[in-house]
């Protein structure tokens, strides 16, 4: 007889903290190996990807948090438990940026999420205080037309009431009726819980 013991946060939490970094890329053609799958964070500059990456891996540092958008300019990899790759993307949307610079991005992404064979899933952030902003529309438009399977997360929670939350939970639901709402704050533990089995049980699959 088989018995299925369900994994206990403690065992997610070990395995999500035997985690490096691998590498930074500027282009595509430099991504790591060996050849596992990835798992993305996508969503507008100081939505909070980085921090929420620390906080699944409770690894305070391994990506860089900063308060001025724009920290992350470069394609980051990490890889977990050598199964795995989490890839932390540079944000889009930055108001402070030139042109030039946002076209650098946007075509780096671009280039990321195209014909990446490897890519099982990109969690796109958006803040859960705000309305969606167009480019989370264009982004979330544009993994649609590609077939990419993405799920929403709403970062900051903890900025927000118990009422509030509701509210915006309900607004994104509404607006993503065929995708996951996953509410997040790296400051709450029963979140980040939440998150990790979400992802655990999406890369055992
Ligand atoms: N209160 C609160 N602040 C957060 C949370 N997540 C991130 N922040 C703050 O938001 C700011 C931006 O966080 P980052 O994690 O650097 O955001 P990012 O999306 O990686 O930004 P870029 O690298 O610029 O694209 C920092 O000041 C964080 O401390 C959260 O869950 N709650
Ligand atoms: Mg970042």
């Amino acid at each position: 007889m088989i018995v299925d013991f369900p994994v206990g946060f403690s065992f997610m939490k070990s395995y999500f903290n035997q985690t490096r970094f691998v590498k930074s890329i500027t282009d595509v053609n430099e991504i790591p190996h060996p050849n596992l799958p990835e798992i993305a964070f996508a969503g507008r500059s100081n939505v909070g990807k980085s921090s929420l990456l620390n906080a699944i891996t409770h690894r305070k540092h391994i990506a860089k948090i900063s308060s001025k958008p724009g920290k992350t300019r470069l394609i980051n990899y990490f890889e977990v438990s050598e199964s795995f790759y989490f890839v932390d993307l540079p944000g889009y949307g930055y108001a402070g940026v030139s042109n030039k610079d946002k076209e650098k991005w946007k075509r780096l992404i671009e280039a990321y999420i195209v014909n990446n064979k490897r890519l099982r899933l990109i969690c796109l952030l958006m803040d859960s205080r705000h309305e969606m902003q167009s480019s989370d529309e264009q982004m979330s438009r544009w993994l649609d037309f590609l077939n990419i399977p993405y799920v929403i997360v709403l970062t900051k929670t903890d900025k927000l009431s118990g009422n509030q939350l509701t509210k915006q939970r309900k607004y994104y639901e509404q607006i993503y009726p065929d995708h996951h709402i996953i509410p997040f704050s790296c400051k709450k533990e029963a979140m980040i819980a939440e998150l990790t089995a979400f992802i655990f049980d999406y890369v055992q699959a």
